[in-house]
């Protein structure tokens, strides 16, 4: 009998590398989707574009109670991957109410349909780093306590504790990764990794002349998304649930990323100015081609962030695969690929 998996957030970045790995364990894997994306298929399913005639999609929404709840009692899922969320930090700030009806109650509503209708699916929550916010210690662990510094990371620190709440009270199998930043070249286009590859290639191929950016100095702990996937699955495969810190335990700027997206590109550059006035030039044309806008800085900061997911290392035996450099290498030789063939890479 082939093991069935739910996903929510199947359409995201994770979501897809997540079933692909499924896929190629054998899992019959089926999708949470929102109406829209059915609707509008090529520009919301293009990620799951390889793999979707071996799998099943489910309209339903993380907002209505009655459609998880139909799902679940359909499917009796082994495994629950709570993937779906309002994932985009800044925008958390401008629209607080609805990421945080979102975030908190669509995983309180899946962890109650369980509860009710499945009690033995097992359930992972795609905790974050963000949940650190205004770091207590360096690195962090898990037992760094929670400071979030958005209404996103607010809500993450709620469903993290819901999560323990019904794995204490109910027993339900609920694990909670605690995942830093992770990318790829199908990550989406407002976040700052992709956000500067997309810009810089284009710039290298004379489509787009200059890329704005907020806070340079902020300190990210960059991994790839295929390796932390991985992770998602190691914990479920475990005799006892638990919660883990996933992170490579390396941390670079913004900024630095920048330079090694230009460095992958050939293009030599150098930085001059300060503060709001930093900008980046192409030796020899003197051609500006990155600014600051100061409308990319939010109203609250995580200026850095570091994880120590040695636990993980010694219970899960994960450890990430990429460094961040073949992360970016990866990421700009897609992007170029995308660019040359005008279209997206899936
Ligand atoms: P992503 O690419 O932004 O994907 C988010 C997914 O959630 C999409 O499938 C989206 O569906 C779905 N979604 C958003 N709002 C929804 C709603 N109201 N109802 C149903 N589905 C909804 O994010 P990701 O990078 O794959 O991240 C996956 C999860 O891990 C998220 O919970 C994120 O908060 C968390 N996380 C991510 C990172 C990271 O660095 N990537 C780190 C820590 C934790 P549509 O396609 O319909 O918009
Ligand atoms: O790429 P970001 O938007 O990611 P952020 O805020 O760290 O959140 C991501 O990682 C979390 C894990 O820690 C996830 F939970 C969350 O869902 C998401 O995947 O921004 C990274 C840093 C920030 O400090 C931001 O201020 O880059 C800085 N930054 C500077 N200029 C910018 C920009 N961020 C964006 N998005 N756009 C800019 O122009």
């Amino acid at each position: 009998m082939k093991k069935v998996a739910l996903i929510t957030g199947i359409t995201g970045q994770d979501g897809s590398y997540l079933t692909e790995f499924l896929l190629k364990k054998k899992y019959q894997v089926h999708g949470l989707v929102r109406r829209v994306a059915l609707e509008d298929e090529n520009h919301r399913l293009w990620r799951l574009r390889p793999v979707l005639n071996k799998i099943t999609l489910h309209p339903a929404s993380l907002e209505s109670y009655a459609s998880l709840v139909k799902i679940i009692q359909k499917i009796k899922p082994n495994e629950v991957y709570h993937l779906g969320a309002q994932s985009y930090v800044d925008y958390s700030f401008k629209d607080e109410f609805s990421t945080l009806n979102t975030n908190i109650n669509g995983t309180h509503y899946i962890l109650s349909a369980l509860k009710e209708f499945s009690p033995n699916s097992k359930f992972y929550f795609a905790g974050s780093s963000e949940m650190f916010g205004k770091v207590k210690e360096i690195p962090q662990n898990e037992k760094t306590p929670f400071y979030p510094r958005s209404p996103y990371g607010v809500a993450k620190v709620y469903a993290h504790w819901i999560t323990i709440n019904y794995r204490e009270a109910y027993d339900i199998f609920a694990c909670n990764g605690i995942l830093f930043n992770h990318e790829s070249p199908v990550r989406g286009e407002t976040f700052v990794t992709r956000k500067i590859v997309v810009a810089l290639c284009r710039i290298k191929n004379g489509l787009q002349k200059k890329l704005y950016l907020g806070n340079l100095d902020a300190k990210r702990d960059w991994g790839h998304a295929k390796d932390y996937v991985e992770a998602m699955w190691k914990m479920l495969q475990l005799k006892s649930p638990n919660d883990f810190v996933i992170s490579t335990g390396k941390q670079y700027t913004v900024k630095y990323f920048v330079n090694l997206v230009l460095n992958e590109l050939k293009i030599k550059y150098y930085w001059k100015g300060k503060n709001l006035n930093t900008a980046c030039f192409v030796k020899g044309s003197n051609q500006k081609i990155v600014s600051i806008d100061k409308n990319y800085f939010r109203p609250l900061e995580v200026d850095t962030l570091l994880g120590n997911s040695s636990k993980a290392r010694k219970i899960l035996k994960w450890k990430p695969k990429y460094n961040v450099k073949q992360l970016v290498k990866e990421m700009v030789s897609e992007e170029l690929y995308m660019l040359s063939n005008d279209k997206k890479i899936r």
